[in-house]
């Protein structure tokens, strides 16, 4: 990276991501707040934390601590990173353990909407100097008895070359490497991009803090996120990794599935190209 570029800050990026978050309750449903409910639940968050300090022994000072960090998080505004990290994977679990089709996964802080439409076959909008080994992903959308589904939207989004995504970091245009892609006649969509990096949480925030002071790892394997839509069909938000890659093991936000893993080929002109086809259920 050159020295007149701007790296994001943990504070920059996760202020944009609580931002993003307020700005998208609309289209995400009301919670159930009925009292018997939030008790349970409560009550049963409440004892695992009195547990988890019983069996350790917490001290006052790690209980000051702990007041700090949390704090800090919300000042920083890393409560959306934090929250679709360590939390996000086991809420999808559950939610999706009825589900037929393709598998969906967790969709993390820095979805956008409202991104450029394009065309079934197209090329995302990058910069003109783009880094990165360009990347095909084709495939074909459908219903879960295999009926092809025209004008369903492929929403997707991704990091770039160097692990940033746009939105959250202010060296990269707005709306780079972000589409909504519309398929053919025949279900089927294309899409030109280039391979995104891995994605390291920001080691100078309240999370990246917390990740180092515990010796883990901050990384997620390079990924594709990508939110399926069909009318009467139940969207699917899911992410798609690459073979080989590092970190596919052991993803800090627990959110590979064997099933998401494509295998790109080369097709002898520098190019990877995948395919993967998206199955829908009936909403
Ligand atoms: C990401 O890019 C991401 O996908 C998740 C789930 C959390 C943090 C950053
Ligand atoms: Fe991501």
């Amino acid at each position: 990276m050159s020295t007149t570029q701007q790296s994001p800050t943990a504070a920059g990026s996760g202020a944009s991501a609580t931002e993003a978050f307020r700005a998208s309750k609309e289209r995400r449903g009301g919670a159930n707040v009925d009292p018997e409910r939030v008790s349970a639940v409560v009550a049963a968050i409440l004892q695992g934390v009195h547990s988890a300090i019983r069996e350790h022994n917490v001290t006052y000072p790690e209980f000051q601590a702990a007041k700090a960090w949390l704090m800090e998080v919300g000042e920083t505004g890393e409560w959306p990173l934090f929250m679709d990290v360590f939390i996000e994977h086991v809420v999808e679990e559950v939610t999706s353990e009825q589900q037929q089709g393709t598998k969906g996964t967790i969709e993390g802080p820095y979805y956008l909407p409202d991104q450029a439409r394009l065309e079934s076959t197209c090329q995302l909008p990058r910069r003109d100097d783009e880094k990165g080994t360009p990347l095909v992903l084709e495939g074909q959308v459908r219903d879960i008895d295999g009926t092809p589904l025209a004008g369903a939207e492929v929403d997707i989004w991704h990091a770039d070359d160097d692990g940033y995504y746009s939105g959250f970091a202010p060296q990269v245009p707005e709306g780079n490497l972000r589409g909504v892609v519309v398929t053919d006649n025949d279900g089927r969509f294309a899409i030109g991009t280039i391979q995104p990096a891995p994605y390291q949480i920001p080691t100078d925030g309240p999370t990246g803090k917390l990740i180092e002071a515990a010796g883990w790892h901050p990384w997620r394997p390079a990924h594709l996120h990508i939110m399926v839509r069909a009318e009467g069909h139940r969207t699917i938000t899911t992410q798609l990794y690459f073979a080989g890659g590092e970190w596919l093991d052991s993803d800090v936000a627990e959110a590979v599935k064997p099933e998401l893993v494509l295998e790109p080929q080369d097709d002898g002109s520098g190019t990877r190209r995948a395919t993967y086809d998206f199955e829908l259920e009936p909403a």
